[in-house]
């Protein structure tokens, strides 16, 4: 049956599209659909995902997927962490968004440059029932940012697992699924395969 992904992020939509491609399950995302965005109230990831997954679930009675993710900075006390997409202002311009990382980290002289982010995926279905699946990857922000390949971020994150920045990587190197052996690379990935490993078949 049909899904909605519940984004109004291209970068975003694009991705879960991506993760999403191998179920065959036939997607359709909240902007082609013109849904309102509700409010992000909740405190923590998951509550923002279960609010933006649900709201799409109850205007068009399909199930639908929400992601809500942010980066995490050790030094920054977990800042920008849920207000992420705020940091970079009406104009979703992240390059200010890192460099007022860069800067808030000069303010405080720290030398920690340790970050992750967070994934928070929230299934929900219109009987109520709903889901959650979290990914998290670890890693240093490197100044300046590196790459051009992926969106938000990512030119500033350099996960642990590469040499590479997020911004460098292409989305399959970035996702980095290995089904045999259960294992991924980016948040958004890590949440998808244990989404993957509890309610969806997994694909030939
Ligand atoms: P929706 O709520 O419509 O999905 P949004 O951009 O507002 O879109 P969030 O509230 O979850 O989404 O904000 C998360 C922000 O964190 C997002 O705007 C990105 O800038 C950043 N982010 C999340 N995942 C990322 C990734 O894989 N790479 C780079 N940045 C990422």
């Amino acid at each position: 049956g049909r899904v909605v992904i519940a984004t109004h992020n291209a970068g975003k939509l694009r991705e879960m599209r991506e993760l999403l491609a191998p179920f065959g399950v036939e997607a359709v995302s909240a902007s082609e659909l013109n849904l309102a965005e509700p409010e992000e109230t909740g405190t923590m990831f998951s509550e923002n995902a279960a609010i933006k997954a649900r709201a799409a679930t109850d205007a068009t009675g399909l199930p639908a997927f929400a992601d809500d993710s942010g980066l995490c900075v050790d030094a920054l006390d977990g800042a920008p962490g849920l207000f992420s997409a705020r940091w970079s202002g009406g104009s979703k311009n992240f390059s200010a968004a890192m460099a007022r990382i860069e800067r808030e980290l000069a303010t405080r002289g720290a030398t920690n440059r340790r970050a992750h982010f967070v994934s928070a995926l929230v299934l929900t279905w219109p009987d109520g029932h709903e889901e959650l699946f979290e990914g998290r990857v670890f890693g240093e922000l490197v100044w300046p940012p590196r790459g051009d390949r992926g969106f938000g971020y990512d030119p500033m994150f350099k996960p642990d697992e590469s040499p590479l920045t997020f911004g460098e990587l292409g989305s399959e190197e970035k996702h980095g699924i290995d089904w045999e052996a259960g294992r991924a690379l980016s948040h958004r990935a890590r949440a998808f395969l244990a989404l993957a490993a509890t309610c969806l078949r997994r694909p030939a």
